[in-house]
């Protein structure tokens, strides 16, 4: 008798491609129109399906995952972020959840540089000024920035997204410091020409431009505090492609309206989708719609990477991105 297929719950639009391939293998329940599900509808999906496959705008907390039942036992989430699901909670309830690392290290690493470069050289600015036009041609003196080679660039955590931008800003002629929870190794240290600060304050105070890249987690929540975004010089940059919560988005924007730091670059926010109206009005910020992964083959990986995962599961063994709470 052929074994019964799982129910998928997939919560957003994904990869046509990913889709086909997830209706070949499980009872897929696609969602057509992308609109996303509302905490009622989370809840719903969640009590008939063996697999949910959420993604960063579904919050599966308490609540969600107490009215489950007992069916669902696995949460594939599509990305590699999981500060979106109580894991917790998870855990107790004996559900497994997988994310997806890797596949979308190099793409958020081009985009991190792609702001470190943006902001600086106001590339932004200058877009916007001949969409407007208004400009009135070249002058020695017009839309100058800041040279990018020869600065410092902190990192603020060193994990594959962090180590990706460091060798790229290498090429980039900047030189590259880091702050982690652990020291990486030392062949690593070497091959980026890294220098390791062991305090996050210290680090501040002598860098050009900072780029956060570590998880959001309970003990990175508002690493960067009114108190610490106090520490940084005020021609220091700051680019944001992790997530909004890793920052004080009201005390950034206060000091930024200030003119007490020189810019930023930011791809995430505090409470996405909403942006920070003050934000929005300054020149010296480039805001971007959470798009650091975006690109089509990272989401095709992505998807693989989810069918992977569920696949493996419900065979019976561990899925490759299991997501355990230890590893924050
Ligand atoms: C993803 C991300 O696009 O994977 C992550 O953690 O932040 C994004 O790049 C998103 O999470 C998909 O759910």
């Amino acid at each position: 008798m052929a074994k019964k297929r799982p129910v998928v719950v997939v919560t957003r639009k994904l990869p046509d491609a990913i889709e086909t391939r997830m209706m070949e293998l499980f009872d897929t329940r696609l969602n057509r129109d992308d609109r996303p599900l509302s905490q009622s509808e989370l809840i719903e999906a969640a009590k008939t399906a063996d697999v949910m496959v959420p993604t960063v705008t579904d919050r599966i907390d308490k609540t969600v995952l107490a009215q489950t039942g007992d069916r669902l036992r696995l949460i594939a989430s599509f990305g590699t972020g999981v500060d979106h699901i109580d894991l917790a909670t998870a855990r107790q309830r004996g559900i497994t959840v997988t994310n997806t690392p890797g596949v979308l290290t190099e793409d958020t690493a081009d985009m991190t540089m792609a702001l470190i470069l943006a902001v600086p050289r106001r590339l932004a600015e200058g877009e916007r000024l001949i969409r407007s036009g208004s400009w009135t041609g070249w002058g020695p003196t017009s839309m100058l920035g800041h040279r990018i080679w020869g600065k410092r660039l902190g990192i603020i955590g060193m994990g594959r997204i962090g180590s990706a931008v460091a060798k790229r800003a290498r090429g980039f002629g900047l030189s590259v410091h880091y702050h982690n929870r652990r020291r990486v190794h030392e062949d690593l240290e070497a091959e980026l020409e890294a220098t390791y600060w062991e305090s996050l304050d210290q680090m501040l105070a002598h860098m050009d431009i900072i780029s956060t890249n570590c998880p959001h987690t309970p003990a990175t929540y508002h690493l960067l505090s009114a108190r610490r975004l106090k520490l940084l010089q005020p021609h220091c940059y700051i680019v944001n492609t992790s997530r909004g919560e890793v920052i004080d988005e009201n005390a950034l924007t206060r000091m930024l309206v200030a003119g007490e730091i020189a810019g930023a670059g930011l791809d995430v926010f505090e409470h996405e989708p909403a942006v920070n109206p003050k934000l929005i009005e300054l020149d010296n910020v480039v805001l971007l719609p959470h798009m650091g992964s975006a690109t089509i083959e990272g989401r095709v990986d992505m998807g693989e990477k989810v069918i992977i995962n569920i696949k493996t599961f419900v065979d019976g063994h561990t899925p490759p991105d299991r997501v355990l709470e230890t590893m924050f």
